[in-house]
């Protein structure tokens, strides 16, 4: 493929007085450079032919405009830039009509509003995205979207990131009329063949006024004030408000001003840096080499082994995705159990008002449950979701072995076995593989494929169409006690008990991580999820433990008292009366300096920052190790798992890109300082040490051959 010319991706066509500007720019047409360049140059055309009446702007393949070049940012800014080319457009004294189909969103929708009229295809999606790339809209879509649809419901709009379909842009007032059909140039030609012949006027959106602009601008403060309550130190939404503000409140060309400079404070934001790191890697994520090895096998029905937490949710999200599905249980009381876990679900959503009954039934009447393996054998994929215990899934492979048919996908749910050992109970390991959901499985995204020795390439390419199909985002894994994800949280875990053990209290740990950006602190996860768990996982290690390795016992005190976190109403806080939120508990923190004065530590302090340092080198270092050893394919899968399946701040970009920005050389420099103290746990990883010796960091690693 050449590089893209303003020739190669805008191209001019006369269909009579009009000039047709078709955007040809794959795959989502995206706005850069050369399109910038095609776009302004198309302009001049047509203000400088006199044979030109009227503009059509118009998308090729499946979108208008998807966007300013997300590929272009943080790199030297390259002229013409996007308001300038909307001011091109808005000036042309000759009617310009936008048609759009697919994706107008961003710059694209920009690109469409500085057009004096705009018309949509049914299937259009209209929408400013920039928040969730940590931007704004930076090509007037601040001071020009007000105009047309109102602050509020401008603000809102970019706000959520949300996008409008064709039908409710035109209530909102963004589109002037729907055309019918799927051809966007033909509808567009109409609707400006018949704007030319009524002689329709120029109509330059910055000419609206916003209507009231004090109750707009009164309306903004609330907005504010709950933007700032709920995008906890987000950089962007504010930014917006305040551009919308000086929409109300300033000139046109003032406002565009203000909008330039807080959009450039987001360009140089490390959040836009994070956010689009991410959007990125989830788009990455799915290139696995099994992809370009094989084809997906066809899957028409799916079978769930077990009906507990695990098993029901799986069959949710399966249920959701419309695949009709088994569900088998050890005897009648389970199946029961295991359907009432299901109809919940369900029953909720009906309670909430977000399903009829009658779909409900419908999804229902695809679930069938059986207390018989030998109803699986036509079965194209299984997932078992039994209890997490070696021999018990091991018995479950020898029965799935014996029913099902050739050809047939074996998937084990576990979160730490070993999956080859599972395998090589079948007599057709090259079927089996490992589909690590997270809990609740039908709301986590992160979906973690395992991949074991002997398993086939076309059996990865199902689990990844699988996942696609259950709107998860699959991160591909090594077998490895686990995984990506519970394999890196193990040992910041053991961080911050070392720093709680240190002389932090579980509490500061917890705010100090919640204040980087987590939605939980480590401690709360444990209250959260059962401390009870985490507890038969250290005694069942107990014996293999490394004895000179430091162990933290506190954890092991709260549970020896029944105290397993909410479902117990305490654990590390205190639950009064199932309180969600927990509260400090005072005998926690006298466990906690018993313990401290047992080992003849001397409790010092630390800053949230001081905590941070070590809680981050710690997973950023695992997260190296996991590289290294092939567990995870690139730093960006470690990346997804964390920022899909972990809580960790999607603005931050997952632990290895908040690396290279907290800087790899400072890394390593923290770890080396922190080994001080016990180098047995604080061991730079090979990774780490090589890139910092080269001068590289984690996304140089981040495209596969
Ligand atoms: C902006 O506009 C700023 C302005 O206000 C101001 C400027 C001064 N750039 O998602 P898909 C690639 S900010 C570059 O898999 P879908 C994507 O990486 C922008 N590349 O397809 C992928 O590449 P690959 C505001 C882009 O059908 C391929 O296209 N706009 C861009 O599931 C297909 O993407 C947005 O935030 C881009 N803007 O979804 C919209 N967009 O094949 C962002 C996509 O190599 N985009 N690519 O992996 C989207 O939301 C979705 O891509 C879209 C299509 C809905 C368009």
């Amino acid at each position: 493929m050449g590089a893209a010319t303003p020739e190669s991706v805008v191209t001019t066509a006369r269909a009579g007085a009009i000039l047709v500007v078709t955007v040809n720019n794959p795959p989502v047409n995206a706005l850069g450079v050369a399109v910038r360049q095609g776009l302004a140059a198309a302009m001049a055309q047509a203000q400088a032919d006199s044979a030109v009446a009227g503009v059509l702007l118009v998308g090729a393949g499946k979108a208008f405009i998807a966007g300013a070049d997300i590929r272009e940012f943080g790199k030297p800014a390259m002229p013409p830039s996007l308001p300038e080319v909307c001011r091109s457009i808005e000036d042309c004294t000759k009617p310009v009509v936008a048609v759009l189909h697919g994706a107008a969103l961003g710059g694209g929708l920009e690109v469409a509003l500085s057009a004096h009229y705009r018309i949509a295809l049914p299937a259009a999606k209209l929408g400013l995205p920039e928040v969730s790339l940590g931007l704004l809209p930076g090509s007037g879509g601040t001071q020009r979207a007000p105009r047309l649809m109102g602050a509020r419901a401008a603000t809102e709009l970019m706000l959520s990131g949300k996008h409008l379909s064709a039908k409710a842009a035109l209530a909102a007032g963004l589109v002037d009329q729907l055309a019918e059909g799927d051809d966007a140039q033909a509808a567009g030609l109409a609707y400006l063949n018949a704007l030319l012949a009524q002689n329709a006027p120029v109509r330059r959106t910055r000419d609206i006024a916003i209507p009231d602009p004090a109750a707009a601008l009164a309306e903004l403060e609330v907005l504010k004030a709950d933007t700032a309550k709920k995008t906890r130190g987000l950089f962007s939404p504010l930014k917006i408000i305040e551009c919308v503000q000086a929409a109300v409140q300033l000139p046109f060309d003032e406002g565009m001003a203000r909008e330039r400079a807080l959009f450039l404070e987001c360009l140089d934001s490390p959040q836009r840096a994070g956010l689009i790191h991410a959007f990125f890697a989830e788009r990455e994520v799915v290139k696995i080499p099994e992809a370009k090895a094989a084809a997906p096998r066809a899957f028409a029905t799916i079978a769930i082994i077990g009906g507990g937490t695990m098993g029901a949710g799986i069959t949710v999200s399966a249920l959701d995705a419309g695949y009709p599905v088994t569900m088998v249980e050890r005897d009648a009381a389970s199946i029961a159990r295991g359907r009432a876990n299901v109809e919940k679900v369900y029953t909720g959503l009906v309670a909430k008002g977000r399903m009829t009954e009658e779909a409900k039934a419908a999804v229902m009447a695809r679930y069938t449950g059986s207390t018989s393996y030998d109803d699986l054998a036509n079965v194209d994929l299984v997932i078992e979701a039994v209890f997490e215990e070696l021999d018990v899934k091991k018995a479950v492979f020898k029965e799935l072995d014996r029913v099902c048919k050739p050809g047939a996908v074996l998937a084990t749910n576990t979160s730490y076995l070993d999956i080859d050992a599972i395998a090589a109970v079948t007599s057709r390991p090259q079927d089996v593989i490992g589909l690590h959901f997270f809990s609740p499985a039908n709301i986590m995204k992160l979906l973690e494929i395992v991949v074991p020795a002997k398993v086939g390439a076309d059996v990865v390419a199902t689990a990844f169409e699988l996942a696609k199909k259950l709107k998860k985002v699959p991160v591909r894994a090594g077998v490895c006690d686990g995984f990506i994800g519970n394999r890196i949280l193990a040992v910041y875990k053991q961080a911050a008990d070392y720093i709680m053990e240190d002389g932090a209290s579980p509490y500061e740990i917890d705010e100090a991580v919640r204040g980087f950006g987590f939605a939980m602190g480590p401690f709360q996860v444990t209250d959260l999820a059962g401390g009870d768990i985490g507890w038969a996982t250290r005694k069942r290690r107990a014996a293999t433990r490394d004895p000179k390795a430091r162990y933290v016992e506190v954890a092991d005190r709260i549970c020896e008292r029944g105290w397993f976190g909410q479902k117990t109403g305490r654990g590390f806080y205190l639950y009064p009366e199932g309180a969600r939120l927990g509260q400090p508990d005072p005998e926690v923190l006298a466990i906690v300096d018993a313990e401290r004065a047992k080992k003849g530590v001397t409790p010092r302090q630390f800053t949230a920052d001081g905590i941070m340092r070590r809680y981050m080198a710690a997973m950023a270092n695992e997260g190296a190790n996991v590289v290294h050893e092939g567990i995870a394919l690139r730093p960006l899968d470690v990346d997804v798992t964390f920022m899909s399946g972990y809580g960790f701040p999607r603005f931050r970009g997952g632990p290895m890109k908040w690396a290279d920005m907290y800087g790899l050389p400072r890394l390593l420099a923290d770890i080396e300082e922190f080994a001080k103290e016990d180098a047995l746990f604080w061991k730079p990883s090979p990774l780490l040490v090589k890139l910092v010796q080269e001068g590289r960091n984690f996304d140089s690693l981040n495209q596969l051959a």
